[in-house]
């Protein structure tokens, strides 16, 4: 058995994704998604350009030898463009592996953990008073889980505030637009935003909060320590993780779990935070880290350590990916939760898929592969919109992460 043919798609219904399609000799085919919001043609590049030369030919059934070869065959190993392409014919092997064995893919994995997967949506507004009744919204769609995020007064653009009800969209300009951030602000605000939330609706629904990579290890373990009372689900990336070790000095100061991982690529990324257990959530999803191959060793090594999944979940992750992710959650024994920001209706029409939302969880499909595919005439009618995402910078005009 041969791959015969790959395609990459690019295609922007609401929001650029970027899709490979690979075609086998005998009629099956698989999808992947390779998508780096902001960096789209990157991945097309490395896909169109290395990739897709080298995989013609490959027989689609050795999945593991495929991931091997494109991992350390390259020579030049890791990084977000290059683990996003393996990502994606990762993905497609798996869905044309499932599709031949007539099987949903996660009876491949190793078949269902759990009934349905618990998910969290994005809470936001412009302050308190408005993110509390944005909470609310969610509790009356269902939700058992909510990521709360407010605008700050005196910082322009607080991130995660979105112009919508239902979601935040952050990529929008040709070129990155300029934020505004003001640590000494934020941690006096966001105590407070919680605060309201337990007073107004209790301590029945878990409540999120994504720091955003915009803390020191001190003011994160801070922040933590503040928000204990409150009973967080988590705290995400309370603080740059490059240094796995930063970790250590916030887990010291607070039992508010944490989170991390959504822009990690391979295991060495979370490893010493693992091992060390100074986190409770790795956050990496299947198109982060090179596909479900990898993610399941990162989700393996966590399960040792009493670490929980919580994989990436934003609209800039295709329902490819949302997919597969799906089908790895209701498989992974060491599952903790699945982000799900909607997508909106032009992106769901372009990408089919058979996963659906009940009652705060998602439920996986039972159509043999992923359950994800991709109408290429539609995203046709959608081209690519460069967008890209923010940047911030402190009142003095200091760069800070974004
Ligand atoms: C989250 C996020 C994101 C990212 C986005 C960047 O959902 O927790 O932090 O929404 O900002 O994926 O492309
Ligand atoms: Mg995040």
């Amino acid at each position: 058995m041969k791959i015969e043919a790959a395609k990459v798609i690019v295609s922007s219904p609401g929001r650029n994704f970027v899709t490979l399609k690979i075609w086998t000799d005998q009629g099956v085919y698989g999808i992947g998604d390779g998508t780096l919001n902001g960096r789209e043609k990157a991945v097309v590049s490395y896909l169109e350009d290395h990739v897709v030369p080298c995989i013609v030919g490959m027989d689609p059934r050795r999945i593991e030898d495929v991931w091997q070869y494109l991992y350390k065959g390259a020579y030049w190993r890791r990084g977000p463009v290059t683990m996003r392409a393996i990502a994606a014919v990762d993905m497609a092997l798996w869905d044309i592996k499932a599709k031949m064995a007539g099987m949903p893919l996660y009876d491949l994995l190793g078949g269902k953990s759990r009934e349905r997967v618990m998910v969290y949506g994005h809470a936001n507004g412009s302050d308190i008073d408005s993110t509390v009744e944005a909470v609310g919204r969610y509790i009356d769609m269902g939700y058992k889980a909510i990521r709360a995020q407010t605008g700050v007064p005196g910082i322009k653009d607080a991130y995660g505030v979105g112009r919508g009800q239902l979601y935040y969209e952050p990529a929008d300009a040709t070129l990155p637009s300029v934020t505004g951030w003001d640590t000494r602000k934020a941690l006096n605000y966001v105590p407070q935003l919680f605060e309201k939330l337990r007073a107004t609706y209790g301590f029945d629904h878990h409540l999120l909060h994504d720091g955003h990579h915009r803390y020191t290890p001190q003011e994160a373990a801070n922040l933590g320590k503040r928000l204990e009372p409150y009973q967080l689900f988590w705290l995400e990336d309370c603080t740059p993780a490059e240094n796995q070790e930063a970790f250590r000095l916030v887990r010291q100061h607070t039992v508010t779990p944490l989170a991390v991982g959504e822009i990690f690529n391979t295991i060495w990324d979370a490893k010493d935070l693992i091992e060390n257990q100074l986190i409770d959530y790795i956050r990496t999803t299947v198109v982060g880290a090179g596909g479900l191959t990898h993610l399941r060793r990162i989700a393996d090594l966590a399960s040792l350590y009493q670490v929980r999944t919580g994989c990436h979940g934003a609209t800039d992750l295709s329902p490819v990916t949302m997919g597969c992710a799906l089908h790895f959650d209701t498989w992974v024994p060491n599952f903790g939760i699945q982000e799900y920001m909607r997508h909106s209706e032009e992106t769901d029409a372009v990408f089919p898929h058979d996963y659906r939302f009940e009652d705060g969880h998602l439920i996986v499909g039972e159509t043999p592969g992923h359950g994800v595919d991709i109408d290429e005439a539609l995203a046709a009618r959608y081209p690519y919109k460069q967008a890209c995402l923010p940047v911030a910078r402190l009142e003095d005009g200091t760069m800070w992460s974004w």
